[in-house]
């Protein structure tokens, strides 16, 4: 049953998130009320590089007892390379997110959205709508590594990439359903068994293994050199998109680009079983270069929001949302600068919540 009564635990974060968060909480406040639905909001300071600078470390020791008992995390960026390096801030907040919650799914949409000026020439609305599905928790992002004979010539880094059958198949069958859900019923997988040929020969191995079991799925796989290339050239050929944890996250930034801009694009990382909650935030960045301006794109928030809604059982008001983010989008003089528009953070998030029906 839905529940009406929502705690979600807010994480601003660093940079733009800080500016973003909040026209996320104004569209999810405004839909709320017409929806009666109870949200309670509880925001956190840590997760941030301001918050490491204070006491050394990105989280408090019970960060998890402090934001487990919520329904869900919405969170907006990190990063601030300036005074905490990019593996610290990231490996000591969203990766323990990640893990620790279990949320072993990254779905990001890359989707064309009526009105925006596509980089492509020649793509409408509709040619590209494709669903990422990243595996969140193991892959490239290991931490079995090491540095030895440190400072000396015969220096020596490593680490390990890591796959387990479990790891591997639950974001295959998780992406395999997806792809069971819509219309065109395809899959892609992402590899690159040719020249790294222990990790990536198995991925492919479980992925045409588990394909026996869906027979109504059509099933292709590229390396993932040339499908950048075709993300580019051919995005309308894809529809759910299936790739290892590195992999899945420079597509989920190069998809939403070929869709026009990353500012709009969201991200669940999820916990399908619910055993703990997931998080959302939008795929983008703390982007420091245009962070305190005002001027950043709040649309992968808001929709990072929507995509949170439909998580917790709320279907209609995530539609709300959407057709609001539609109608913003088609409207030349509520876009931010990324898409060739004047509108500031606050404008474009205000114009979505006045827009909802
Ligand atoms: N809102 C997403 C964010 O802050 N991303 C920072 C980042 O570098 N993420 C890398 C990743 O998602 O693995």
């Amino acid at each position: 049953m839905t529940d009406n009564h929502l705690k979600i635990a807010v994480i601003p974060g660093d940079g733009i998130g800080k500016e973003v968060v909040p026209e996320g909480l104004r569209v999810l406040e405004a839909v709320a009320k017409r929806h009666n639905i109870d949200m309670r909001f509880d925001e956190f300071d840590f997760a941030s590089c301001d918050y490491f600078q204070k006491h050394g470390q990105m989280m408090p020791d019970d960060w998890k007892e402090q934001v487990g008992g919520h329904d869900a995390l919405f969170f907006g960026a990190v990063g601030w390379p300036e005074t905490v390096p990019d593996h610290v801030s990231l490996w000591g907040s969203l990766i323990q997110f990640r893990r620790e919650f279990d949320q072993y799914i990254s779905l990001r949409p890359a989707r064309l959205m009526p009105g925006v000026p596509c980089p492509l020439v020649g793509r409408e609305p509709g040619d590209i709508d494709m669903m990422i599905v990243r595996e969140n928790t193991e892959g490239e992002y290991s931490s079995i590594g090491g540095k030895m004979f440190a400072g000396t010539p015969r220096e020596v880094v490593l680490q390990e990439t890591v796959m387990s059958r479990i790891g591997v198949d639950r974001v295959l069958k998780y992406a395999f359903e997806l792809a069971a859900t819509r219309p065109r019923a395809k899959l892609t997988s992402a590899t690159k068994s040719n020249g790294i040929s222990i990790t990536m020969p198995y991925w492919d191995e479980r992925v045409a293994e588990m394909a026996k079991d869906y027979p109504g799925i059509s099933v292709d796989k590229y390396h993932i050199d040339i499908l950048t290339a075709h993300f580019v050239l051919n995005p309308d050929k894809f529809d759910v998109v299936v790739a290892s944890n590195l992999f899945g996250d420079i597509l989920s930034d190069l998809g939403p680009a070929c869709a026009g801009t990353i500012g709009i694009a969201p991200s669940g990382n999820i916990n399908p079983e619910r055993e703990f909650p997931s998080l959302f935030e939008p795929v983008h960045g703390s982007a420091p270069d245009i962070a305190s301006q005002g001027i950043a794109n709040p649309i992968g928030q808001i929709w990072a929001g929507a995509m949170m809604l439909d998580h917790l059982g709320h279907a209609e008001a995530a539609s709300d949302i959407m057709r609001a983010i539609e109608r913003i989008l088609s409207e030349p003089a509520m876009r931010t600068r990324d898409l060739g528009g004047q509108a500031d953070t606050q404008m474009c998030g205000k114009s979505v919540a006045d827009a909802l029906d």
